[in-house]
């Protein structure tokens, strides 16, 4: 039996969270799921599957309003929103389904705490643990800001407001992240709690691989005449921050959902600017 499972849109930077956890903590994964754009025809349950046309034909039942992400009337049983109040992937289930843990940062939490084997990626004790939860806590505040930027970006309702208050919150973070880390500012030791990697670092970078995607609509921004946030020059504002972030993409848990995800924005980008 598997330790957790987790049906999600695949790929999604927020699981990335959970399955480098999970390589590096031996946590075994149940992963379920299909592109975003299949999600739609998909029964979201703890056994989550490719809707039939008879889940179809009681769609009055199972069919709710989308909210975030997805538009039109997305397929979810009444046990899905018991385990999942906020109706939202990425969703993870408890082996035998009865719990329903929500939030990408929440499911990366329950890996770390479910380690068989390698570091402890939540602390060695209550201060270190809170303190992961601060980064936790302000990565998830930038991911929302993020988030309505890339969604606007996605739907073509891009506009200068949303894109300032994206480019706010992506200073704000990072200005944070490039302190805790800076060796002259806080004599950081190489992540950003303690000696180790953490479930701090692996938030950090899923957060900014999330943000990364918006270089797959750099044709829509310069239609709204509006700068790329996330740009190459931006290594040099954040040298600490920056270089972590790169180090971490290359780690050996990390690169097999990181390394194909960003060669694809690199072709994306490449195309864009040709
Ligand atoms: N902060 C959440 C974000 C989850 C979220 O917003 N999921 C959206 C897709 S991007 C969703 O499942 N929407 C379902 C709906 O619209 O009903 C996390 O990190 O897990």
């Amino acid at each position: 039996m598997t330790d957790l499972r987790i049906f999600s849109y695949i790929p999604n930077p927020r699981i990335w969270k959970a399955t480098i956890a999970a390589r590096l903590c031996g946590v075994e994964l149940d992963l379920r799921g299909a592109k975003p754009g299949q999600l739609a025809e998909w029964l979201w349950d703890f056994e989550a599957r490719p809707l039939t046309d008879e889940d179809r034909q009681s769609g009055n039942a199972l069919a709710r309003q989308s909210r975030t992400g997805f538009s039109g009337q997305l397929y979810k049983t009444d046990a899905f929103l018991a385990a999942h109040p906020f109706g939202a992937v990425p969703a993870a289930f408890s082996p035998d389904g009865t719990v329903g843990i929500f939030e990408s940062n929440s499911i990366a939490r329950a890996v770390a705490r479910l380690r068989r084997r390698g570091p402890k990626l939540y602390g060695d004790d209550p201060y270190d643990a809170a303190r992961i939860d601060s980064f936790l806590d302000v990565s998830l505040v930038f991911a929302r800001d993020g988030q309505t930027y890339l969604l606007a970006l996605n739907n073509g309702t891009i506009n200068a407001e949303i894109h300032a208050q994206a480019a706010k919150a992506f200073e704000t973070f990072l200005n944070g992240m490039e302190a805790a880390l800076s060796p002259t500012l806080s004599g950081a030791r190489g992540y950003l709690v303690g000696d180790d990697l953490s479930l701090a670092d692996i938030v950090f970078t899923a957060e900014l691989c999330s943000f990364a995607r918006e270089a797959v609509h750099l044709e829509r921004l310069a239609a709204q005449d509006l700068p790329e946030i996330f740009h190459v020059a931006v290594a040099a504002e954040y040298p600490s921050a920056l270089d972590h972030f790169a180090k971490l993409c290359a780690h050996e848990a990390f690169a097999p959902d990181i390394a194909p995800f960003m060669e694809k924005l690199e072709k994306r980008r490449r195309t864009a600017v040709s």
